[in-house]
């Protein structure tokens, strides 16, 4: 019999809704067991014991107790994260389980979260919302010498007063700083006409949002309006082609290849999905071998970056419908803010 071993902060999230990370989840047949430890047994008792055995590890690791209930199984085939799980809690099973193969199943016990439940559209849509609300309210704010740093503080600030948290650093770049898809925010000062690009996300719920605007302060030179609008060509070219059934990487191409001359400025994938992690499946990349689902929320987000000079980047979230698709990203993308 197989057995499935999920060890992942997010999987354990996902497979029990409840976020605990020092847990193992055994699945087998019809057993299911949660082993946690005595700092979240009671919780875990009250929430799981109708879905799971909820198994109390208290003086072994969670894996040695794990290692017990799988011995107890008729299990000859150990299912693992192999993306996730540690060299040393591998080397534990393998030690343990002599007559066990364990293999690497990290694709199978990650293909549910591709397709989003309605709860969970819900609640990265409201994630998108309040994204949404916090980059109006900030680009309202702006002045000259406000420094990268300051606006990223202001931005995580109005996430935290939102009852969420950052889905990732967020990233404030002014200038040829821009030029760096995933710059670190500074104490570089804004100046009118600087480029400037805003990429953050908050997690509602537990789920992520992710955003990027790009605009001009104050003026925009012929050669930034000309590159805007082109990566607004792509990203919409590429909008435009999503539905179930069609390669990821051909929307990457679409994105390409719209860019014309500038595409060599194109120096990462389009998109990814988004959910319970900032990037899950699928990967929109050139060498990506997934097809899109209905239900699927992704990114896309075409850029160009000119080193010394200024990077644009545009990042929707996207609901793959089974017509169509549902755009969550409200925010404008007013190329030139004063
Ligand atoms: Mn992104």
């Amino acid at each position: 019999m197989k057995a499935t071993y999920i060890s992942s902060p997010t999987n354990l999230l996902y497979y029990s809704s409840l976020k605990n990370s020092d847990a193992r989840i055994l699945l087998c047949g019809n057993a299911k067991y949660y082993i946690t430890d005595s700092r979240f047994i009671l919780t875990a008792q009250k929430e799981l014991s109708n879905y799971y055995t909820v198994v109390l590890s208290d003086k072994l690791p969670l894996v040695k107790k794990s290692i017990e209930i799988i011995n107890q199984l008729n299990v000859n085939i150990l299912a693992v994260e192999g993306e996730a799980l540690s060299m040393l809690e591998y080397l534990m099973l393998e030690q343990s389980l002599k007559n066990i193969t364990i293999v690497d199943d990290s694709e199978k016990i990650n293909e549910k979260r591709v397709q989003k439940r309605k709860n969970e559209i819900i609640n990265i849509e409201k994630a998108q919302e309040i994204t949404d609300c916090i980059y109006l309210e900030v680009i309202q704010t702006l002045f000259e010498g406000i420094t990268e740093k300051e606006l990223a503080i202001l931005i995580n600030k109005k996430i935290f007063e939102n009852n969420c948290t950052p889905a990732f650093d967020t990233i404030v770049a002014f200038g040829e700083n821009s030029a760096c898809p995933h710059a670190i925010p500074s104490n570089k000062k804004l100046q009118a006409g600087d480029a400037v690009i805003i990429d953050f996300g908050v997690k509602y719920n537990n789920y992520c949002s992710d955003m990027t605007r790009s605009f001009s302060y104050k003026f925009a030179t012929t050669e930034y309006e000309k590159i805007y609008n082109n990566v607004l060509n792509a990203q919409s070219a590429a909008i435009k082609n999503i539905r179930p059934g069609v390669e990821a990487k051909e929307l990457d191409c679409i994105a390409r290849n719209s860019l014309g001359i500038y595409q060599k400025y194109f120096i990462h994938s389009l998109g990814h999905g988004v959910g319970l992690d900032i990037h899950e499946k699928p990967r929109l990349s050139t060498k990506s071998n997934d097809i899109l689902k209905k239900n699927s929320i992704i990114t896309i987000e075409p850029g160009v970056y000119i080193e010394n000079k200024f990077g644009i980047r545009l990042e929707d979230l996207i609901v793959v419908q089974q017509q169509g698709i549902r755009n969550l990203t409200n925010a404008h993308k007013n190329m030139i803010i004063r």
